[in-house]
């Protein structure tokens, strides 16, 4: 009896209606007509949280008993967006919690809005573990997600004048009703200090470390829960304290002042999310949060999640974590000074521990994205651990020299320790030792991976090395996202294709029934006037009817290309006040634009100023006749994507070929029935071949032209001058024609594509313009169009996340879910 969880509440709109009323006056202390809608909102995810309960904690007392491998994902960012409706969907509540929250006079979603979602990540790769975790859940694989609870999640943007300022993200100010915080459980990580030699009982020389300083890491547990399968799997994410020994010390010395500065100090280790997006922020900070986050993972899941007196030797039978990037990566060296220094393994033993536990994700194909730690801030910081990571790298170029004879140029390459400009440990080689499996996001970012980023490893190790390609959640982005078209498709298909994705195929004949497409096109429409609605609300952006809606929603990033995009609409605009076309001979489209930079990134900021000030003269241009219009909402994130996506026609994916590892936002826009036009990068490759040539626009160079133009030498300027468009499109902007005069305003962003253009935007350029003309000419002809529409969701179903966790559990983690 002490063991077994209690009941849920009854799953019916009385039982709904009595658990709510019982959480608002218990919890909120209010009664029902003195409540507050956060009040209400408090309320029902109290609410919804029991009815989740009781398999939360089944969850954890099955996954215990049956001592299965779990899966530890390792993530230094989650964006997960709001809980509410999922947690809703998963618990099979929504109607019931709809009809009740009616008797008591509330609209759902009136308390829907309320929720201020936390935005514990950049992008992708944050987003990309939440939906991994949705998966596993889903899947019923124990699984245990591990991050940090930044007080302070990706920063709100805001414009003023056009330019991004940011705002901070205050997302824990009203309560935060699905956290489960537990101080009695905090672990404490070390930092500082030095390592000494000491003989141990039995004479032999040991090394320990002794560390200077500590904090207090408090985890906040969250429910994950599995979509309508009884289990709720763990994310757990840590929030520093400072630990009572570090200040109380000050305080009886009277220095209160010196106290509180201390407490500051452990506590801004979690503080606030870094909002970089695919450059390192080589800050100490930003290191002190890493290992922070994976010390109090491994300490928890060896002190609490493993059963007393477990042998250590065989942990990988227990656990397998995933390094999702480089960010968790100092967790190999903890590792080892584990076993090490606390279990007294020796080297040998405590490496085959260590290797088989973790395998690694790489994100990136950007030089500048692989973290590299300077050895003085690591010696300084994690001294034992700099220890064994030059061991590990000692052993490693013993092998190599051992495989390579000879090859000194070899060794020093591969080594873990750069010389320049300063000494530092390449993380991603570190990962890549240290893993079981390496694997990339995409096949082509896969054999890149292989062939540009590590080929020495992969030429060392090519059974390491392997491709997952990245999925999405259907639950939130097909059935919370687009409810209309998930209605339609159970319609037609009938029920059970949400958790088996692929059984969107059946939809194919469909596109070349008349009437289905009729429905399907309907679908979209009303999707568009949801957006219309939210964006008027939410930004008092008013999108004109009928209009192409042209969506580039992303990080601003140059390698994504957003002055792609800006140039196509520069040139057209340009065409119209020029004379060159008539207005009449635009398809009438709207661009909308969702961006942040990070706020360190000048070139971003120039980019968004310059796309907001294009926007209020292409908006407020008589000669266009309401036939072009930019809207670029501040503050793009998942719950803004929640509604957008569902309502795009073209989705852009047009980054430089060879530069997005995958791309998730692509395959969110073809599951809900938009067209890509996009390059020959990450995941649109896969798309393509999927989808079928004529249903995704493709354009521009593939990677090998990349690399070729690259070698030959590239000259943005001879693209400029040979291409008399491109010219009068660069030309205008240079003329002040956007900036009320000022000639420089945007120097920095238009002398940056005359002269370098890294990510050849101009030689893409007439490519791309091409392509969008042929956009065009597909959507005049709406029948053509929806049925190729239609064909991108009946043949995308292999982008779920649950196939991607298929994969990792074959090709990566070798175990199975818990049937
Ligand atoms: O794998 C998730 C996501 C990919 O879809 C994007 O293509 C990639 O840019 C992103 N990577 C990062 C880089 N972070 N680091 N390092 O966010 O990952």
């Amino acid at each position: 009896l002490a063991t077994a969880p209690v009941g849920s509440p009854s799953h019916n709109v009385d039982g709904f209606v009595r658990e709510f009323l019982h959480e608002l006056n218990t919890n909120q202390g209010v009664t029902l007509s003195a409540s507050s809608l956060n009040d209400q909102y408090l309320a029902l995810a109290s609410t919804v949280k029991n009815y989740l309960m009781a398999r939360w904690l089944e969850t954890g007392l099955k996954t215990r008993a049956a001592k299965v491998k779990t899966v530890g994902y390792l993530s230094a960012e989650y964006l997960l967006g709001r809980q509410l409706d999922n947690a809703l969907l998963a618990s099979d509540l929504a109607d019931i919690a709809e009809k009740g929250l009616e008797l008591c006079g509330i609209d759902l979603a009136d308390l829907r809005v309320q929720e201020v979602e936390p935005g514990l990540g950049n992008g992708g790769l944050g987003r990309l573990a939440a939906c991994f975790i949705d998966s596993l859940a889903t899947m019923d694989v124990p699984s245990i997600g591990y991050g940090i609870r930044y007080e302070y999640g990706i920063f709100r943007q805001t414009f003023v004048d056009g330019r991004q300022v940011e705002q901070p993200d205050t997302w824990l100010a009203l309560g935060a009703p699905w956290e489960f915080p537990h101080p009695e459980s905090a672990v404490q990580v070390h930092f500082g200090g030095h390592t000494e030699r000491y003989a141990d009982d039995g004479g032999q020389e040991r090394t320990r470390w002794v560390p200077s300083w500590n904090v207090l890491a408090v985890p906040y547990n969250y429910m994950v829960p599995g979509y309508l399968n009884g289990r709720v799997n763990t994310l757990r994410l840590w929030s520093a304290q400072a630990t009572k020994a570090f200040d109380l010390q000050i305080f009886n010395s009277g220095d209160y002042a010196q106290a509180v500065r201390a407490q500051t100090f452990a506590e801004n280790i979690s503080k606030v999310l870094y909002p970089e997006d695919s450059t390192p922020q080589g800050k100490e900070l930003r290191l002190q949060q890493q290992y922070f986050f994976v010390a109090a993972s491994l300490r928890d899941f060896i002190d609490h999640e493993l059963e007393p007196g477990f042998d250590l030797h065989r942990l990988p039978e227990r656990i397998t974590f995933q390094l999702n990037d480089t960010h968790p990566v100092i967790a190999v060296p903890e590792l080892m000074r584990i076993l090490i220094d606390e279990h007294g393994f020796d080297w040998d033993e405590a490496w085959e521990v260590t290797r088989q536990c973790f395998d690694y994700t790489c994100h990136t194909l950007l030089p500048e994205a692989l973290e590299v730690w300077p050895t003085e801030l690591l010696g300084r910081l994690l001294p034992r651990h700099l220890e064994i990571i030059f061991q590990i790298n000692d052993q490693f170029l013993s092998l190599v020299r051992q495989t390579y004879p000879g090859d000194e140029m070899l060794a020093r390459r591969m080594s873990m320790i750069s010389e320049h400009p300063e000494r530092g440990v390449r993380m991603a080689f570190l990962a890549t030792v240290a893993a079981s499996r390496v694997n990339g996001v995409a096949e082509l970012h896969s054999q890149l991976l292989r062939d540009k980023v590590l080929p020495d490893f992969s030429s060392l190790w090519p059974e390491k090395f392997t491709n997952v390609t990245n999925g999405v959640t259907p639950r939130r982005f097909v059935r919370l996202s687009n409810p209309l078209l998930s209605e339609l498709i159970t319609d037609t298909i009938g029920a059970g294709w949400l958790t088996d994705l692929e059984r969107l195929k059946e939809l194919e004949p469909y596109a070349d029934d008349p009437q289905f497409r009729e429905r399907f096109a309907a679908v979209k429409a009303a999707n568009k006037h949801r957006l219309t609605d939210l964006l008027r609300a939410r930004d008092g952006i008013d999108l004109p009817d009928g209009h192409l809606l042209d969506v580039m929603v992303k990080r601003l990033h140059e390698y994504k290309r957003q002055s792609l995009k800006l140039l196509h609409i520069v040139s057209l605009y340009e065409q119209v006040i020029s004379g060159k076309i008539s207005a009449a001979d635009l398809t009438p489209r709207t661009v909308v634009f969702g961006a942040k930079a990070a706020p360190g990134y000048r070139m971003a900021k120039d980019t968004i100023h310059l796309i907001n000030k294009v926007a209020a003269k292409v908006n407020a241009a008589p000669e266009l006749e309401e036939r072009l219009k930019i809207a670029f909402p501040a503050n793009y994130n998942v719950t803004l994507a929640e509604t957008l996506i569902p309502a795009a026609d073209l989705s852009e994916q047009i980054s430089l070929a060879g530069m997005e590892a995958s791309g998730t936002g692509n395959m969110k826009f073809a599951l809900n029935g938009a067209l890509t036009i996009g390059t020959d990068d990450g995941a649109n490759v896969e798309i393509r071949r999927l989808v079928g040539d004529k249903h995704f626009f493709l354009f521009g160079m593939d990677e090998p032209a990349v690399s070729a133009l690259g070698a030959k030498g590239y000259n943005p300027g001879s693209c400029y001058e040979a291409n008399p468009q491109l010219k009068a499109t660069l030309d205008l902007i240079l003329s002040g024609h956007f900036s009320d005069g000022d000639r420089h305003l945007f120097d920095s962003v238009v002398y940056n594509l005359l002269n370098q253009d890294r990510f050849m935007a101009l030689a893409d350029f007439q490519a791309y313009v091409d392509t969008q003309a042929k956009v065009e000419e597909r959507y005049a002809d709406q029948e053509a169009w929806t049925r190729s529409t239609i064909l991108n969701v009946a043949r995308t179903g292999y982008f779920s996340s649950d196939r991607s966790m298929r994969d990792y559990l074959q090709r990566i983690w070798h175990t199975s879910p818990m049937l």
